[in-house]
C-alpha cells in the first residue's frame, strides 16, 4: 500500500545519477558565491572512509554513502555570530534536500545523519549551530549566539544549502525536509513556527520545547534528590542507583500489566497512579525498603510541577523512565548538572548562568520556581517554542511528524501530548491529523533505545527496515510527494519483534494477540 522511496522518486522526482563528478565537485570551491558565506573548503569522497571534522565535537566521521561532494563552509550571520556547516551532496541524488538539527546546548554538527541522509539518496546539511562543542558558554554576553541557537541557525543552513544544492546539480531540490531529534526536535519545531517556507516536511523527535521550564524542571528535580550531594554524604533526600531499582521494580509490579502484557513495558505512563508508601521501611526494616524522605522524593519526582500561582509548569517524570541509564543526568544527585565539566548533553546550570543571568559563578542551591517568570520574562532568543499556531505552516501545505519515548528520562513524552493540545485549542482542531501526528513510543528511551522494539529510522543506524511503513524519514516522503499520511509507524528491535505504534490521540491497546491503534 505504501510507496517504498525509490518508487516514490521514479514517480515525482527525477534521479541525478552523476558520473565524473570529482571535477564538478572541487570546482565549488570558486563557483560558489553566497551572501555572508565563506567555502572553507571541498572535497570529493569517491569511496567508503572516515573523515576528519573540523571543532571540539569530533574528529572522524564515517562516509558510508560515498561518492559524494562535501562542502565545508561558514555563514557570517551578524557582525558577532557565525554558523558552520557541511553540506554533504551524493553523485546519486532524488532531488531532495534534507536540513539537519543538533543536540543538547551543541554545538556539533550532525555527522551521523549527514551520512545516513547521504545514503537515503538526499542532499544533507548540517551546521553547528552558531557554536563550537556542548557547553553553554559562547552564550554569555553574545545574544546572537544565543539567536543562532534559538531559531537561526537552521534558517540559514535551509537558506544558503539549497543555493549550494542548485548550483551544484544546477536545478533546485524540489522538496525539503527536516530530521532531528531532542534539541534537534526543538529546532524542528521552531522552524514550522517562525518560516514555515524552509522545509515541506520536518520531522522533529522527542522535542525539546517548553524550552525554558524544561530546562527549569530539570533543575528543580535535581533538588527534589537532594543535589548537590556527594557518594560520601549524601542527602537523605538522595536515592542511590539500587534504591531506584527498588522502585522501579515496584512501579513494574504496579504498572506493567495495566496494559494487559507483562513484558517490563508501561505502555500509557499516564495512566500509572504509582504510590511508593508501598515500599517505605516499616518499623524494624532498613533494607530493601525507602526511608519517609526518600518516598517524599519519589512522589515530588512523579508529580507535576506547579508554579508559584499554581499552574501547571511541565509535566511529570514519566513512571519507567527513572528505570533508563540516562536517568543520572537529573536524578543522579549533581544539580543537573554542577559537577560536570562541561561535557553534558545540556544542562540547567549553563543555560541560567550563561544564556539567562550572564554570569560565569551562580549558586544553583537555592534554585526554585521563582525562576519561572524570570526566565519567561527574559527567554533568550525566543528559546521557548511553545506556541500553538502552526497556521502559516499548515495553509502551505508542511506536515510535521514527531515522536516520543514514552521512557525518555530526560524529557516527559507527557509535553509532546501538551503541544498537540495546546496546537489543536490554538488552530481550532480537534484532530490535527491532516499536517502534524504524533507517534507515543512505549519503552523507548530519549529519541532511542529503551525497551523494545523502538528504532524506526528516527536517525542514523535505526533504519533496519528499509520502507515507509518503518522509517519515519521515507514516511514523511511519501506523505509531501505521495499524499500518503503514516497512520502508524512499526518499530523493529534488531531481532525479531515489531510494535505498530500509535498516533495520538489514539492508544496503543492488546487485543489478546497484539498491540493495535485504537
Ligand atoms: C534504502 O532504500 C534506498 C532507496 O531504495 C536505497 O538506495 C538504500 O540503499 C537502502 N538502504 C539500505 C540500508 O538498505
Ligand atoms: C565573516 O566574518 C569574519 C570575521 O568577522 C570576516 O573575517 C569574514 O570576512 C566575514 N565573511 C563574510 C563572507 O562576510
Ligand atoms: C581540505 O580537506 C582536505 C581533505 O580532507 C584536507 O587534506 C585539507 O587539509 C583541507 N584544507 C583545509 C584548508 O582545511
Ligand atoms: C572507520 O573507523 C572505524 C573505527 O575506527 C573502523 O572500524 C572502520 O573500518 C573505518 N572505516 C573505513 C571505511 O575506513
Ligand atoms: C547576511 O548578513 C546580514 C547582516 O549581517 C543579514 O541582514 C542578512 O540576513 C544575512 N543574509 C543571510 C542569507 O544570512
Ligand atoms: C543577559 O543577556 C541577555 C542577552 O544576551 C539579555 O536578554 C538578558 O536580559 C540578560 N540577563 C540579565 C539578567 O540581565
Ligand atoms: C529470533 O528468532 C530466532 C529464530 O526463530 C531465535 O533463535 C532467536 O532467539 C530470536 N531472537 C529474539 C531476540 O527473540
Ligand atoms: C488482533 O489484531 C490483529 C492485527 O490487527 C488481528 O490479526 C487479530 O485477529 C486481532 N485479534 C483479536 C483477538 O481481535
Ligand atoms: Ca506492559
Amino acid at each position: 500500500m505504501l510507496l517504498p522511496i525509490s518508487l516514490a522518486a521514479a514517480l515525482v522526482l527525477p534521479v541525478y545519477a552523476l558520473a565524473g563528478q570529482s571535477a564538478r565537485c572541487l570546482a565549488l570551491q570558486h563557483n560558489l558565491h553566497l551572501e555572508n558565506t565563506t567555502i572553507l573548503n571541498v572535497t570529493y569522497i569517491s569511496a567508503a572512509t572516515n573523515v576528519t571534522t573540523p571543532g571540539v565535537c569530533q574528529s572522524t566521521a564515517p562516509v558510508t554513502a560515498a561518492p559524494l561532494c562535501r562542502v565545508q563552509f561558514v555563514i557570517n550571520t551578524t557582525s558577532s555570530s557565525a554558523v558552520h556547516a557541511e553540506a554533504w551532496l551524493p553523485d546519486t541524488w532524488f532531488g531532495r534536500f534534507l536540513g539537519l538539527g543538533n543536540g543538547g546546548l551543541g554545538g556539533c554538527i550532525d555527522y551521523a545523519n549527514l551520512d545516513y541522509g547521504t545514503s537515503l539518496h538526499f542532499a544533507a546539511i548540517g551546521s553547528d549551530n552558531g557554536h563550537d562543542g556542548t557547553g553553554g558558554l559562547p552564550f554569555l554576553n553574545h545574544p546572537e549566539v544565543i539567536n543562532d541557537f534559538a531559531f537561526r541557525a537552521v534558517h540559514v543552513e535551509a537558506i544558503i544549502g539549497k543555493q549550494i544544492v542548485q548550483t551544484y546539480y544546477e536545478t533546485a531540490a524540489a522538496k525539503s525536509y527536516y530530521l532531528g531529534c531532542s534539541t534537534g526536535g526543538r529546532q524542528g519545531t521552531q522552524a514550522a513556527l517562525k518560516f514555515p517556507e524552509d522545509f515541506d516536511g520536518i520531522v522533529a523527535g522527542s522535542p525539546a520545547t517548553d524550552f525554558n521550564h524544561l530546562t527549569i524542571w530539570q533543575g528543580i528535580l535535581s533538588h527534589y534528590v537532594g543535589a548537590p550531594t556527594s557518594a560520601t554524604a549524601p542527602s537523605p533526600k538522595f536515592l542511590s542507583p539500587e534504591a531506584w531499582a527498588l522502585v522501579s521494580a515496584e512501579i513494574l509490579r504496579q504498572c506493567d500489566a495495566l496494559d494487559g502484557v507483562v513484558d517490563g513495558i508501561i505502555t500509557e505512563p499516564d495512566g500509572c497512579d504509582f504510590r511508593p508508601e508501598s515500599i517505605q521501611c516499616v518499623e524494624g526494616t532498613t533494607t530493601n525498603c525507602l526511608t519517609e524522605t526518600q518516598v517524599e522524593t519519589v512522589k515530588n519526582v512523579f508529580t507535576p510541577l506547579f508554579g508559584l500561582q499554581g499552574e501547571l509548569v511541565y509535566p511529570r517524570y514519566s513512571p519507567g523512565a527513572e528505570a533508563d541509564p540516562a536517568q543520572s543526568n537529573i536524578l543522579g544527585g549533581a544539580f543537573f548538572s554542577i559537577t560536570e565539566a562541561r561535557t553534558l548533553v545540556w544542562d540547567s546550570e549553563d543555560w541560567g548562568q550563561f544564556a539567562i543571568l550572564n554570569v560565569t559563578e551562580h549558586d544553583f542551591s537555592n534554585f526554585g520556581l521563582k525562576a519561572v517568570d524570570f526566565w519567561d520574562s527574559i527567554n533568550p532568543g525566543g528559546i521557548a517554542t511553545f506556541d500553538g499556531d502552526l497556521s502559516a505552516f499548515r495553509n502551505r501545505g508542511g506536515k510535521l511528524l514527531t515522536y516520543h519515548g514514552r521512557r525518555d528520562p530526560m524529557i516527559s513524552s507527557t509535553n509532546s501530548k501538551r503541544v498537540y493540545d495546546l496546537i489543536s485549542h490554538t488552530l481550532s482542531l480537534p484532530l490535527l491529523d491532516d499536517f502534524y501526528r504524533l507517534f507515543l513510543i512505549p519503552g523507548m528511551g530519549h529519541c532511542s533505545g529503551g525497551l523494545g522494539p523502538t528504532s524506526f529510522g528516527q536517525s542514523n543506524g535505526l533504519n533496519l527496515v528499509n520502507d515507509s511503513s518503518h522509517n519515519i524519514l521515507l514516511a514523511m516522503v511519501d506523505w509531501v510527494e505521495g499524499g500518503i499520511a503514516p497512520a502508524t509507524i512499526i518499530g523493529s528491535d534488531g531481532a525479531n519483534a515489531t510494535r505498530t505504534h500509535c498516533r495520538y490521540p489514539m492508544r496503543s491497546v492488546f487485543n489478546g494477540t497484539v498491540f493495535v491503534c485504537e
